[in-house]
């Protein structure tokens, strides 16, 4: 990777953003000098019915951990996001929704989505949800699911969105794991001109736990069995109750909401965020990430299921009283031009996607591109994993046509919103680098012992000190999450990333360095990967890596070693694939099976990963030692043996 290929700030954009490199030094000076200064100055932008007079109350070390930000601040998260919009903009389009199908669309004003989010809230209230209940959704791309968060939101009920692609099993764990006894879903939902079986999954789900009910969103109509008692029809509901609903004054460190990731261990872990800095973060960054003014036609293309989706499609840009494209199909529906004719419909001006999107529409060529004008577009972004420049270079010229900035901002779950980003009026792009961080955000690069390494170096990736958006606990488990992020480094919280610093001071994140790949810029923990392929009855043992794929990033590849006497074809090699579709959900499926005789150990029967990465990028002049393997001939076994 070149460090020299330097994109400058447009003349353009340094004169207009709302920050430009004189205003982005001078907001880092103050974050350092004055911290809570600084950080009230970005609480101001939100309204509270109390202001907090406690800023910042921050420990990552051991004796005395704590998080809390603006803690005696009380607001409302739909209040910041609705209702302080009202006096100005009712009629402003708050949220595009276009649909699967190219001819069917909608617009919501502001004025609307009130009315819509005190319904859905009145709703719940009428069902018996209350403040501190967990509420888990399970919902396609459409508005009502903007509306039951935001309604969650206003009753100051905890949702949890568990992704629509996710399976029956992986909802169920999830319920079960924050206590939910209510879930939100639709019939069906619809993407690629395909339905997907939405409410029957919460059905099958709801075989493993129960919950008190199930409200039921209308979506393509289809006939959908119905638990008497249980299920909740959402229209004829709706109907029935009035479009007011008074907002829930909530403390700024009560919780918003739950959202489970892949972390290195089989169970995904339930990341708390709270009210008051999450919000913070989400509006503040999406406004100075996206150079974001009201009126401008924003498009985040994630789904709702994601943290992405949460920040970046619903709170942010609705705090910032933006409109907000969701978009209920997919890339390649009904053809490769599709982003892009959304893009002219609806006169998109800011476009944020995924990496592993463009490298697929990239492979289809120019021309989809071409067929669209896309003259409205201004700003580009990315989000979920690293770009190769080739990508980036293919974004920028092809879809952007050299006139638009990308954005290629990191951050994760845990952080609520952007840590690491250009901003587009103040910092000189080089293709595949984040960049620099936010002010206010303190990275450090250390070694394998927790040694900060200085200058131009590579190493892991750490923050040393708290930001308004950090997550609070993983639900449930405050002691999972001291360990998982806190004890690694002490004092210091570690990201599971790899990073390498430039010389001229701009970060790189090289992957993540602990078990967990990302496919497709989705999260997936090897060990979840592997405990459902050991479910399966002829399998005895699996080891699950990542390897680089063209198209996803990363690729899943599954280590089998079967049961004595059961037989290595394709047909099993076809069963366990759709085996872990069933368990977990599609995106967890494996794209390589290689039959393993046995796996590398150690003499105390630890797994070598690092020789099965090795094997599956077929690097196989860089094993390395296996002289301490417990059996070394497995080796020569599994490179005998690498599926063609
Ligand atoms: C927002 C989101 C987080 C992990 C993160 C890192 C990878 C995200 C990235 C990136 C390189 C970027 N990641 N953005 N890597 N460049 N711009 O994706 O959250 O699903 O929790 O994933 O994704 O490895 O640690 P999440």
């Amino acid at each position: 990777m070149s460090d020299t290929a330097i994109y400058p700030v447009p003349e353009e954009w340094a004169r207009t953003a709302h920050v430009n490199r004189a205003r982005y030094e001078n907001a880092c000076k103050a974050a350092e000098t004055d911290p809570e200064g600084f950080w009230r100055g970005v609480a101001e932008r939100l309204e509270w019915t109390a202001f907090p007079t406690r800023i910042k109350d921050v420990s990552f070390h051991k004796d005395d951990f704590r998080i809390r930000w603006f803690e005696d601040g009380i607001l409302n998260v739909s209040v910041n996001c609705i209702d302080r919009h009202l006096p100005e903009r009712r009629d402003d389009v708050a949220i595009i929704w276009e649909g699967d199908d190219p001819a069917e669309s909608a617009a919501i004003t502001y004025g609307e989505l009130h009315a819509a989010v005190c319904r859905f809230a009145n709703v719940l209230k009428k069902h018996g949800v209350n403040r501190g209940d967990r509420v888990t959704l399970y919902m396609p791309m459409i508005p009502e699911a903007a509306y039951a968060m935001l309604a969650c939101a206003r009753i100051g009920a905890v949702h949890s969105v568990v992704f629509g692609g996710f399976s029956p099993d992986s909802l169920a764990g999830r319920i079960e794991d924050c206590g939910s006894d209510f879930v939100i879903t639709a019939d069906e939902g619809l993407r690629g001109g395909k339905t997907i079986p939405l409410k029957a999954n919460v059905d099958a789900a709801l075989e493993k736990v129960s919950v008190r009910s199930v409200l039921v969103v209308r979506r393509t109509g289809a006939d959908v069995a119905w638990v008497e008692g249980r299920d909740i029809d959402y229209g004829p509901e709706a109907a029935s109750v009035e479009a007011d609903c008074p907002p829930e004054p909530m403390g700024a460190e009560d919780p918003l909401f739950i959202l489970y990731t892949s972390g290195s261990t089989g169970k995904p872990k339930g990341v708390l965020h709270t009210t008051g800095g999450y919000l913070v973060w989400a509006a503040w960054t999406h406004e100075v990430t996206f150079d974001y003014r009201p009126g401008q036609v924003f498009w985040c293309t994630a789904d709702v299921g994601w943290v992405t989706g949460h920040s970046y499609l619903v709170y942010g840009p609705l705090a910032n009283a933006a409109t907000t494209v969701m978009f209920e199909g997919v890339p390649n529906y009904p053809d490769h031009s599709r982003f892009w004719q959304v893009v002219d419909k609806h006169r998109v001006e800011i476009f944020y996607t995924a990496p592993t999107a463009l490298r697929a529409l990239m492979r289809e060529g120019d021309g989809p591109v071409k067929a669209t004008s896309r003259s409205s577009l201004r700003l580009l972004g990315t989000v979920g994993e690293p770009i190769n420049p080739e990508a980036w270079r293919w974004y920028h010229e092809v879809v952007g046509e050299g006139r638009c900035p990308i954005v290629d901002t990191w951050w994760q779950t845990e952080t609520g919103g952007h840590l690491i980003t250009p901003l587009p009026g103040s910092t000189d792009l080089k293709p595949g680098s984040a960049t620099l961080p936010l002010p206010g955000i303190r990275l450090q690069i250390v070694d394998a012992e927790g040694h900060e390494l200085t200058g131009p170096t590579e190493g892991n990736l750490c923050i040393t000190d708290s930001w308004p958006g950090q997550m609070r606990t993983l639900y449930g488990d405050d002691q999972r999450f001291f360990d998982t992020y806190f004890s690694t480094y002490p004092g210091r919280y570690f990201t599971g990333d790899g990073c390498r610093r430039d010389a001229d001071g701009y970060y790189w994140i090289t992957g993540r360095v602990d078990d967990v790949i990302n496919v497709s810029g989705h999260r997936m923990g090897t060990a979840e990967v592997e405990s459902a392929l050991v479910l399966h009855p002829y399998v005895a043992e699996a080891a699950v890596v990542g390897y680089p794929h063209d198209i996803k990033g990363q690729g899943i590849y599954a280590y089998v070693t079967l049961n004595a006497g059961v037989d290595a074809h394709d047909d099993l090699r076809a069963e366990l694939i759709k085996h872990v579709r069933g368990e977990i959900g599609p995106i967890a499926a494996p794209d390589v099976i290689h039959w393993a005789p046995g796996l590398p150990k150690t003499r105390s029967g630890k797994i070598m990963r690092r020789i099965l990465r090795k094997i599956a990028e077929n690097e196989l002049g860089a094993l390395g030692d296996t002289s301490t393997l417990a059996d070394p001939g497995v080796v020569d076994d599994l490179v005998k043996g690498r599926p063609a």
